[in-house]
């Protein structure tokens, strides 16, 4: 059987995976993922018209954007539960219909009759759900449409997952905004139109990067409300004695269920991953038992699980195939999913965690006593803006480099740790998302009391560095273009193709991208971001240090 997904970084040989992802999803997860997707544009096609008329479901809101969460790269790789989901598509897209038509009706007009993935009623069983996915694939499409309009269509479908993880998280934290939903429905309707114009795909790109930037708004609201704003501390990357648990994934309100769940109990908890930054939060710091950091990026995980003496927790992406060796002490819960292994479900009762960890060795001895810094989000980092804007002034800081974004396994991602190594003294690194494993243990010094490397936190942090960028600019006077900083970004899943088309909608000039380029970029596609953005793929830190600190 084969399958098409060009959605990730490690796509086979940058074109596309067609026997079995390199992630590891098969041809079968990959083709259900294709028709839940698929099924919710169709879902979107009613809800989209019915907003236009002022009606709106909240239930069909959320599913939408958790169908596209689970298809996001490492998340859900089980087969039945994406069964679930497009059984539960079959009923909401019947739902969506009804909504619409009634709302018509009400208005005095003719309810359309919609055709495409509006018409897709999701079969009976795995087997059917599969042929019927495997019509809608995207080779299907670029067989019809070609891989230019394809190409740009997934572009769009990509940003929304991301977008669409991000919404998520808000939503569990009780964030949410009507206006945000209806864009989703707006843009997913779009990518159903049967013949898609390149600069209609362009401008809606650019339409997913602004609705991001209000979704990470959101978020960051969500986070700092419920948990205060990050503060700068330093937290321990090596182990204590005792039995553990270990925190991966982006989802705080997770980590805190558990927190809660284990006080008192003579369980450390530690964080992994993207939730390194969830130890600078007042509200999660506050809980003792949250002892540190272990390990580094997600593609570490097989080997740091299989050595790790306690339970683990996967909340989000990135999750790996497990190893028989942890299988039966790695859980997940939300969106992520793994065959044979056990899911934590709506209520959060986290006791099979406890248990396995209490079950488990645990570490037999401290390790040493190392640290390093997080927490220089927004609001950290605008409190010391005096200090950073007389520095630059007086020439002490030269120049500010973003070093962010998601990591992976390719060895030409030791770019960012060369990077980082070989910016000079008097320059300041600012870092997010899980791509600064690759150099944030490494001792960067600091410049009059600044530090020199600068971890504002997880990839939706991402809305902290812009508000942190704007803030220089309005300092200086200048557009963010105009500052001296440079983004040196990389990028794996669709959740940094979110921010990264949030960044182009705000305009940002001159990013240097890697390890390298999307597969599903066409050439005709990249000269559009060249020629408007002057965006480039990363050469070596040599090369690309000397022309950014030469044009400074
Ligand atoms: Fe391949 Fe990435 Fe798709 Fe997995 S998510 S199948 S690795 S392109
Ligand atoms: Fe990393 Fe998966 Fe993207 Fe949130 S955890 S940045 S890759």
């Amino acid at each position: 059987m084969n399958m098409f997904c060009y959605q990730c970084e490690q796509t086979v040989m940058g074109t596309g995976c067609t026997a079995k992802g390199v992630c590891g999803k098969d041809a079968t997860t990959a083709t259900l993922q294709d028709l839940l997707v698929y099924v919710s544009k169709g879902i979107s096609m009613y809800a989209h018209r019915a907003s236009q008329l002022g009606a709106r479901d909240r239930e069909i809101d959320i599913f939408v954007i958790k169908a596209l969460f689970a298809t996001v790269t490492n998340v859900d790789f089980d087969p039945d539960r994406l069964q679930e989901m497009l059984i539960q598509a079959g009923k909401i897209i019947e739902k969506a219909k009804r909504l619409y038509e009634d709302a018509a009706i009400k208005a005095g007009k003719k309810p359309e009759l919609l055709d495409g993935p509006a018409a897709l009623k999701p079969a009976d069983g795995i087997d059917a759900l599969v042929s019927q996915g495997a019509q809608i694939g995207i080779s299907s499409r670029k067989n019809t449409l070609g891989d230019d309009i394809t190409g740009l269509q997934e572009l769009v479908t990509y940003g929304l997952k991301g977008t669409a993880a991000y919404a998520d998280h808000a939503q569990i934290l009780g964030k949410e905004d009507a206006a945000i939903y209806a864009k989703f429905h707006e843009y997913l309707d779009l990518l159903t139109k049967p013949n898609p114009a390149v600069d209609e795909l362009v401008t809606a790109s650019l339409g997913v990067g602004e609705l991001n930037l209000h979704v990470m708004e959101l978020l960051d609201e969500a986070n700092t409300d419920a948990y205060g704003h990050p503060e700068p501390t330093a937290v321990r990357v090596e182990p204590i004695k005792g039995k553990a648990i270990v925190v991966s994934g982006h989802d705080l309100k997770d980590l805190y269920e558990l927190l809660k769940q284990t006080e008192g109990k003579g369980i450390s908890i530690y964080t992994h991953g993207e939730m390194l930054p969830a130890l600078a939060y007042p509200k999660l710091k506050a809980f003792k038992h949250l002892v540190g950091n272990y390990g580094g990026a997600w593609q570490d995980q097989v080997k740091e699980f299989d050595a790790f003496p306690g339970a683990i927790l996967m909340t989000t992406n990135c999750i790996q195939k497990p190893r028989e060796s942890y299988k039966g002490r790695i859980f997940t819960t939300g969106l992520v999913a793994m065959p044979g292994v056990t899911h934590i479900g709506e209520d959060k009762d986290f006791t099979p965690v406890i248990e396995a960890a209490l079950a488990a060795d645990g570490f037999p001895e401290d390790g040493p006593d190392k640290k390093i810094m997080v927490g220089f989000g927004r609001n950290a980092v605008m409190g010391v803006a005096d200090t950073v804007i007389s520095a630059v002034k007086a020439g002490a800081i030269k120049h500010f480099f973003l070093i962010g974004g998601c990591d992976g396994a390719k060895p030409g991602r030791n770019y960012y740790t060369e990077f980082a190594q070989q910016v000079p003294k008097d320059c300041v690194i600012l870092t997010l998302a899980c791509g600064k494993y690759r150099f944030n243990k490494l001792e960067f010094g600091d410049i009059g009391g600044i530090p020199r490397l600068l971890d504002i936190g997880q990839c939706n942090d991402a809305y902290s560095a812009i508000k942190i960028a704007l803030a220089l600019a309005d300092a200086f006077g200048c557009g963010v273009n105009d500052l001296p900083l440079s983004l040196i970004l990389s990028w794996y899943e669709q959740k940094a193709v979110a921010i990264l088309l949030t960044l182009l909608h705000l305009g940002i000039r001159n990013i240097k991208l890697g390890p390298s380029l999307p597969a599903f970029v066409t050439p005709l596609v990249l000269k559009v971001l060249v020629d408007n953005f002057n965006i480039s793929p990363i050469s070596t830190p040599e090369a690309d240090l000397a022309e950014v600190l030469g044009k400074s």
